[in-house]
């Protein structure tokens, strides 16, 4: 099986409107096309109440990886449509599936940097074998697309701020929810009345071995950070907290992240998510020297040996690999919880365990229930509670020993 990459299907009309970031020549895509985000303005919010919906789609893992994705919609803006429909769950405009940021202004970042909006890269990178020009400039995108908002679009008299994304854009939202905040109340030149951000599946557990020892995921990422130069494009004070130049790559993942995050976050995640079975914890190192350009997998996922069949659904998991995926989730709550970024006052979670990628983003996020609680109403009472009292924090069970599915809303 090879990584797939989650399409949301949008659910409404073609309502959102591209605006490309030509004015910007820093901002630029993988190949070099400027960078792009689609907007919708909300009649009933004004200019006050905005989200900002990080795109996903995975990242590439080194120069050849990432010379095939520039010839996509994920490495290029040429062939974006002039207008997308909205997303789901948590960034839907339907107020009974999303109470809380339906009304919102919805802006969503298209992503075509290839490691999550945190490159910058001065120069360019040639590929030896194809010749392509490289732009790692996604930290560049994202100022741009935040200047364009409060310089262009009104956002100049936002009050709340929501930030959102999935997947990989899940993973931008960790790296950058306290630069967004700092960044934007320095454009407004005043504080945001409220401001915090729910990642959807982008806890990954990227700094740890696969089922057989081998540390796959790791040593992508290690590669795409140092080839994207993004030490100033992900979390400042982890990289200031990071003495060992050699450790400062783990400032590219969420755990890390979150030991020094400050802004208000309500993490949306399955402790056993679909995409880190088969990615992270039962996938395969690439044969990168002997892969032809073209044919760059995209990381090797869903092929440890021996595991194939498991990584695809926990009940195809014998006795011996249920205590593997147990013992990944066991990491994961510990990982998660045991973060200054969770401990704050105002943050705090809602981990199911249903075997699935991106469920807040999509019909699920009404449906998904914790102790009677369904996930769009714990995320309600987070952000009515910010500014006011702590936060709730949902949490499960774990997949039982027999592999059975302890929650039956994951149906
Ligand atoms: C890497 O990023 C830093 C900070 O933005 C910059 O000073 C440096 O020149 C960059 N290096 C390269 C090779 O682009
Ligand atoms: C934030 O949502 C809450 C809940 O609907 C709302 O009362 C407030 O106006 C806005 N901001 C956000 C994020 O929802
Ligand atoms: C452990 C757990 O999460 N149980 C929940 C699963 O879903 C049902 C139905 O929504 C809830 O009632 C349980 O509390």
């Amino acid at each position: 099986m090879i990584g797939l990459l989650l399409v949301l299907l949008p659910i409404s009309g073609l309502s959102m409107d591209l605006r490309k970031l030509d004015a910007y020549p820093g901002a630029q895509c993988l190949d070099g096309t400027p960078g792009a985000y689609y907007i919708e303005k909300s009649s009933k919010a004004g200019n006050k109440r905005w989200q900002l919906f990080f795109e996903g789609g995975g990242w590439c893992y080194n120069d050849k990886d990432c010379a095939n994705r520039a010839l996509g919609q994920l490495g290029s803006s040429s062939d974006y449509p002039s207008t997308i429909g909205r997303q789901g769950g948590v960034a839907s405009p339907d107020c009974d599936i999303n109470p809380t940021f339906c009304e919102y202004n919805s802006v969503y970042l298209k992503y075509c940097d290839g490691n999550s909006f945190s490159g910058a890269l001065d120069g360019s990178v040639t590929v030896k074998e194809t010749g392509q020009e490289l732009f790692f400039r996604g930290s560049y995108i994202l100022d741009a697309i935040l200047e364009d908002l409060v310089e262009n679009e009104g956002m100049d008299e936002v009050e709340e701020l929501n930030l959102s994304g999935c997947s990989a854009g899940g993973l931008s939202t960790f790296l950058h929810s306290d630069h967004v905040r700092d960044k934007v109340q320095q454009l407004v030149g005043r504080p945001l009345s409220k401001y915090g951000s729910t990642p959807v599946s982008g806890f990954f557990l990227m700094n740890r071995q696969n089922v057989h020892d081998e540390f796959v995921m790791a040593e992508q990422i290690k590669t795409i950070f140092s080839l994207s130069n993004a030490t100033h494009g992900v979390h400042r004070a982890c990289i200031e907290g990071t003495t060992d130049a050699e450790k400062k790559w783990l400032c590219n993942t969420a755990p890390e992240v979150m030991k020094y995050m400050d802004s208000p976050i309500f993490v949306l995640d399955s402790s056993f998510d679909s995409w880190q079975s088969g990615c992270i914890m039962m996938n395969k190192a690439v044969d990168y020297d002997n892969t032809p350009t073209k044919d760059m997998p995209n990381g090797n996922c869903g092929s440890a040996d021996g595991w194939e069949e498991c990584a695809v659904a926990p009940e195809n998991c014998g006795a011996e690999e249920i205590y593997g995926v147990v013992e990944y989730q066991g990491s994961f709550i510990r990982l998660l919880t045991g973060t200054q970024g969770y401990q704050n006052d105002h943050s705090g979670a809602f981990i199911y365990e249903c075997f699935t990628h991106c469920a807040a983003a999509g019909d699920e996020y009404a449906s998904i229930a914790i102790n009677g609680v369904l996930m769009k109403d714990a995320v309600n009472l987070w952000w009515d509670s910010l500014g006011v009292s702590s936060t709730k924090s949902f949490l499960p069970k774990l997949y039982g020993l027999d592999s059975t599915n302890p929650n039956s809303s994951c149906q």
